[in-house]
């Protein structure tokens, strides 16, 4: 079998990419490990861009989306017993939107199968082979055996565990990785959210996130030590958890209600370079990963598969490689940019275990800085509602 772009993975930028591509008569393939029912029902990101809920609405993607989905004008910091909050429809006249990443999964998996391009669920990419000749190839498990899928190019959008990123000689790219020395502990809550803009709270016991999936789904984070056992976190600690960390400021009550998932999710931020290797281009989560504290990845995953389409649209019209020349540069300018303003977030928000007294009165002093003047919230805002992305 032969198809122009063999891709591996039907997370948001396997799925988003062959969306793009079905749109310019561009045929292409999805090979994904996992059932299809497990990808559905995935719970990762929350947070959508303008951008990103811009482009799912373009490809005819956003149907259910725009029905359900929470648009959110403004955020808020809690520190040192005082609510700040950051107007983002003010400072840069946009939002963002609440919207389950496995809900947006649901729908492109939806429209990409009505379309007739196909998923193979269950079949595990192992290996690319001839990429440095015209005819690269993709083997794979399925069904019980392995079989081979030939393409003209390959787009590893496998995830950061996946088979893609490893198949460029350690010599050929160069890793830059940060591993926190905390982790969160997500969980999803049947309750009304405590509030209805997300509450990133700093507190000299540890981070946590209020965020939410519905008017009647909670979803909570808190740091927690790198290598905790949920198992470690009953129901009352966690309520008591929460309750010490977001107070009883200005008013605001933990909302509780039954706890229905827990999760430990690893903080860690890594970029590999550059996103190409002959024929096989990484997109999304296979080439980089942030720390969700700044709610980027899904974003820079679909905005880099944005870039990819534009330069195999490119390709089979007119001919051209430049923009296959230019993507993973065009890419990792916005990729850094986030990995930036995640960091930021990140040590901006949290409590280093090792922090001395000088350390947590300097973070004070740095969230007071950013919420105490316009121009500090419009460069928060800005990084959060998204950084453009520029060809
Ligand atoms: P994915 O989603 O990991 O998809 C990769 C797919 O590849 C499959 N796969 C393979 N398939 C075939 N053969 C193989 N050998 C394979 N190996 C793996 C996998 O099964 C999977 O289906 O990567 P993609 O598409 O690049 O998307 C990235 C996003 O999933 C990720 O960046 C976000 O979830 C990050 N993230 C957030 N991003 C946001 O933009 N906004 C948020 O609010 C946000 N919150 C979050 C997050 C991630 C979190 N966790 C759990 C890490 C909150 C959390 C808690
Ligand atoms: C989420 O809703 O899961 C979410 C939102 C914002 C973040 C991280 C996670 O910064």
């Amino acid at each position: 079998m032969h198809v122009q772009v063999g891709i591996a993975g039907a997370g948001p930028a396997g799925l988003m990419l062959a969306r793009l591509l079905h749109l310019q008569g561009i045929s292409s393939v999805i090979l994904e490990s996992r059932t299809r029912p497990y990808v559905e029902t995935r719970i990762r990101a929350g947070l959508l861009e303008q951008g990103s809920v811009d482009l799912i609405n373009e490809t005819g993607m956003g149907e259910r989306m725009r029905r359900e989905y929470l648009p959110h004008d403004g955020l808020e910091f809690i520190f040192g017993g005082k609510r700040h909050r950051f107007d983002m429809q003010e400072l840069t006249g946009r939002r963002v939107y609440i919207y389950g990443q496995q809900e947006a999964v649901k729908d492109m998996i939806a429209v990409n199968l009505a379309a007739g391009v196909p998923i193979h669920f269950e079949a595990k990419v192992s290996a690319f082979e001839g990429l440095d000749t015209g005819k690269p190839s993709i083997r794979y498990m399925h069904e019980g055996s392995e079989k081979t899928l030939t393409c003209d190019y390959i787009a590893g959008c496998d995830g950061f565990h996946g088979v893609s990123r490893a198949t460029f000689a350690a010599g050929d790219r160069r890793d830059y990785d940060r591993v926190y020395p905390f982790g969160w502990l997500g969980i999803l809550v049947d309750a009304p959210p405590s509030h209805h803009e997300l509450l990133y709270c700093h507190h000299e016991r540890g981070f946590a996130l209020f965020t939410l999936r519905s008017s009647t789904v909670s979803r909570l984070y808190l740091q927690v030590e790198p290598d905790e056992d949920e198992k470690n976190w009953s129901d009352d600690r966690i309520w008591n958890e929460l309750r010490v960390r977001l107070g009883n400021i200005d008013g605001l009550k933990v909302s509780e209600g039954k706890i229905t998932q827990r999760t430990m999710v690893e903080m860690r931020s890594y970029v590999t370079e550059p996103m190409r290797h002959e024929r096989l281009f990484l997109a999304g989560d296979s080439a980089h990963i942030v720390p969700p504290t700044g709610a980027k990845g899904m974003n820079l995953a679909i905005s880099d598969v944005y870039v990819l389409s534009k330069a195999f649209t490119a390709f089979y019209k007119t001919g051209t490689t430049a923009l296959f020349d230019a993507y993973s540069d065009t890419c990792l300018r916005r990729v850094w940019g986030a990995q930036h303003f995640s960091w930021w977030m990140t040590s901006m928000l949290h409590t280093m275990p090792d922090a001395s007294a000088f350390d947590l009165k300097r973070q004070i002093a740095e969230l007071q800085t950013v919420c105490g003047s316009r121009a500090g919230r419009k460069l928060l805002a800005e990084n959060y509602a998204g950084l453009p992305i520029e060809m």
